[in-house]
């Protein structure tokens, strides 16, 4: 009896995973409470990590750290399922089989943890019976060819390879269309809603006094494909407009449950409110201007009466992410709201469709739910929200910030007249002054944008007069509180950075 090389043997093992998966992606599709096992295991993963670890892979990938996570499972995949191969084919066929059944289980828990129902364990079962049966067809094939010969013989070796390769490509076409199935039900849930009700009271257009449009300068308004994307799910989570529901409840006196259509029924609000991340650095990308439209959070809140005692509003997303901020916040009258459309469109799906939470002036990790379904009223003391039981603060406002968007670091900018210029935000209170310093020269104030709402970023710029040679410039804000922008650099944990942004750029 001839037992194959070790990489025939580690490419029987790829042919059982790949079917696995295959077969997982396909029932993942057909279900609504079932998701790809894949995706489960991630999000477990993310789950679990320890905060500095993913700071750290947000340090090394950017926005691309969920990528980064799916191609890390996918390596251990490769890898484990090649050794599954090699030992069922060149040393017992038992401890491979169990190999896939106990990877099936880890899908199969991983699934179950989140929370979707018993049927959630489905893709992963699938998909291990699946790849059993794949290794036990293509173990059999092999050492019935190679007893009858002792020795295989070129022909049937052929016919071996045919029956491996048609694994690969079946297991391929089904994969692909699993996940193609499962991204056109999410769209199709998006394109539904294609139209918002009317605002009561629409806001002006943005003139040119408030996007001053110079070219390398932040737009007032950042469109929906550009603005940044942070959040913790590895697929968007996907609720049609039928599904829909959102509840309001905890310390009230009397629970409320709406469907998306009653969310559209109330009278629509309409507010550019600047959203930010935490993590930001200094002079970083993690900030984005929106028009955001939606019913305002403090008319659902009276209507439900909060209760005595309270002081806390969480926001629980389809996917059991947490966000919570002060009552006070979504009541002292700025426009904290449920927001259903951006930019003059529904939610798209990657920011929150069919509905979000945005409180102005606080930061996105405890305010903006995206794909939201609860709202529990109660306290700090008896509910900590996602990212506090990570380490980070429950209290979380805005810290002022300002950056520099043009020139760029490091850029060469021709001497004689020049421009600098960027943005400034410290929402809630408002910008009442940027200031700009080069080199070691005076600090001079920069001419600021129209303010359009103290919710939003300003934008700012400075004329100078290029000389050749190295420059570094700075930038600091003051709040309309008469308050300066804090200049000691402090890191995004637990409660914001903090330091005046500076670059080096070289006059020609
Ligand atoms: N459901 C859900 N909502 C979420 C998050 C999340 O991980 N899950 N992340 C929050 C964080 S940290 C930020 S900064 C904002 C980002 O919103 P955006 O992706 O629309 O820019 O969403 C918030 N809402
Ligand atoms: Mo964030």
């Amino acid at each position: 009896m001839q037992r194959p090389g070790r990489l025939l043997a580690a490419s029987v093992g790829l042919a059982a995973g790949a079917a696995s998966l295959a077969a997982a992606e396909l029932v993942a599709a057909v279900g609504t409470t079932t998701r790809s096992p894949i995706l489960d295991v991630g999000d477990r993963v993310i789950d679990l990590v320890p905060s500095w670890l993913k700071d750290a892979a947000i340090q090394l990938f950017g926005t691309n750290d969920k990528l980064a996570l799916l191609a890390g499972i996918a390596v251990i995949l490769v890898l484990y399922s090649a050794a599954v191969g090699i030992i069922a084919m060149r040393h017992r066929l038992l401890p491979g089989v169990v190999g896939i059944l106990a990877f099936g289980a880890v899908g199969a828990t991983a699934a179950l943890l989140a929370g979707r129902g018993p049927a959630a364990v489905l893709p992963a079962g699938v998909g291990a019976l699946i790849g059993v049966a794949v290794l036990l067809a293509l173990h059999r094939t092999w050492f019935r060819v190679s007893d009858s010969h002792a020795g295989i013989a070129s022909e049937d070796r052929r016919q071996f390879l045919v029956g491996l390769g048609a694994t690969f490509v079946t297991a391929g076409i089904a994969a692909g269309a699993g996940r193609l199935t499962a991204a056109n039900a999410a769209i199709s849930s998006g394109a539904a809603a294609s139209t918002l009700p009317r605002v009561v009271r629409p806001l002006p257009p943005i003139g040119a006094s408030a996007d001053l449009g110079l070219p390398g300068l932040t737009p007032f308004i950042t469109p929906n494909d550009e603005f940044y994307r942070i959040d913790t799910a590895l697929s968007v989570p996907r609720v049609s407009i039928e599904d829909f529901s959102l509840r309001i409840f905890g310390m009230v006196d009397q629970e409320l449950i709406f469907s998306y259509a009653d969310l559209t029924a109330r009278a629509q609000i309409e507010s550019d409110i600047t959203l930010t991340c935490v993590s930001n650095e200094v002079g970083g990308q993690l900030v984005g201007n929106a028009r955001w439209q939606g019913i305002r959070l403090d008319a659902l809140l009276d209507e439900a009466g909060v209760q005595a005692g309270a002081d806390q509003v969480v926001g629980r997303s389809i996917d059991n992410y947490t966000c919570g901020f002060p009552v006070a916040a979504a009541t002292d009258g700025r426009d904290a709201m449920i927001a259903l459309g951006m930019n003059g469109e529904p939610l798209p799906l990657v920011h929150g469709f069919p509905a979000r939470l945005v409180v102005p002036g606080l930061y996105g990790y405890v305010s903006a739910t995206k794909w939201l379904k609860e709202i529990e009223i109660t306290t700090f003391e008896a509910f900590d929200h996602y990212w506090v039981r990570r380490e980070w603060s429950a209290q979380a406002p805005i810290k002022t910030q300002s950056r520099i968007d043009t020139p760029g670091p490091l850029d060469s900018v021709p001497a004689g007249p020049g421009t600098i210029a960027g943005v400034a935000w410290a929402q809630t209170r408002g910008i009442a002054k940027v200031e700009v310093q080069i080199d070691d020269g005076p600090w001079q104030e920069a001419e600021l944008a129209e303010e359009v709402a103290n919710t939003t970023w300003r934008q700012w710029r400075l004329r100078w007069d290029v000389t050749p040679g190295r420059h570094t410039v700075t930038c600091r804000a003051t709040d309309a509180t008469g308050e300066l922008q804090a200049d000691e650099r402090a890191t995004p944990m637990p409660d914001g950075a903090t330091g005046w942004h500076s670059i080096v750029v070289f006059g020609d």
